[in-house]
């Protein structure tokens, strides 16, 4: 199997380079520019939104968008890093929906979140509404922790899922490096506040202990710890401007 993943580095690809890391699967990367603005007819086609991540599975010509999607076709097609969806018993079609619950909890509400933080001049029409919208949205993100560190305390281990490591941690790993760091200025989370939530600091810390990871982070060239107190690879995102785009 073989993949070609289209990326910009520290972006929403990061998740699925660990993920592709982690699963040993052999695959090549395309950059493209970092704002949607300046990607061109060709990625469109990919992507009719515009956005990272892209993943094509070579072997059957497959395109796919959205992380979330990407994560769970790669841990199927691979049989890894989620139960399996052909769960044998009750104990596996529960480790399945759990996987499931949890992985678009991540990407419909955290990840939509984190976007109404990082793109909130796209979400108004005035530029005095951007500081209430980004507040707002630190608020909700705050709340969503909170109740992933109460998922965590239950069981105690050190991934999300009582079943074991699964794409989840990645992509929960992301959201928390992200929900440190951007915008810049106006992360909806100091560093500092990240010691607030001690279960999810164990999950963060095996995840960059993984040899996956690193090589991943070395790869979109991320230094140091990426998860907690993180420091920003790249200079702040250069805004669109009021209004300028669809989320
Ligand atoms: N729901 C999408 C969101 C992806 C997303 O936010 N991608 C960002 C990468 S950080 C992007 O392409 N941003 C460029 C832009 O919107 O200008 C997913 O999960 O794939």
């Amino acid at each position: 199997m073989s993949y070609l993943l289209y990326y910009s580095p520290d972006s929403a690809n990061l998740v699925i380079r660990m993920i592709l890391e982690e699963l040993g699967a052999h695959y090549d990367d395309s950059e493209v520019p970092r704002r949607r603005s300046e990607r061109d007819a060709t990625f469109l086609r990919l992507n009719p939104r515009g956005l990272l991540p892209v993943l094509i599975d070579k072997a059957n010509d497959t395109v796919l968008f959205e992380t979330g999607a990407i994560a769970l076709y790669l841990a199927d097609r691979h049989g890894a890093l989620a139960p399996s969806p052909q769960a044998a018993g009750h104990q596996e079609a529960q480790a399945r929906a759990n996987c499931l619950k949890w992985l678009f909890m991540l990407s419909n509400t955290l990840h939509a979140d984190l976007r109404l933080c990082f793109y909130s001049e796209r979400f108004v029409t005035q530029s005095s509404e951007i500081a209430p919208l980004r507040a707002a949205a630190a608020k909700r993100i705050q709340g969503h922790l909170a109740l992933l560190e109460e998922m965590l305390a239950e069981h105690g281990g050190d991934h999300l899922l009582p079943w074991g490591l699964s794409v989840c941690d990645f992509y929960l790993g992301c959201c928390l490096r992200w929900s440190q760091l951007y915008p810049a200025g106006h992360a909806p989370m100091t560093a500092g506040e990240v010691e607030r939530f001690p279960n999810l600091i164990r999950l963060l810390t095996a995840l960059q202990r993984r040899p996956a990871v690193l090589r991943a982070l070395n790869r979109e060239g991320i230094s140091g710890d990426a998860f907690i107190a993180p420091t920003v690879r790249l200079p702040a995102r250069v805004a669109d401007g009021v209004g300028a785009a669809t989320a």
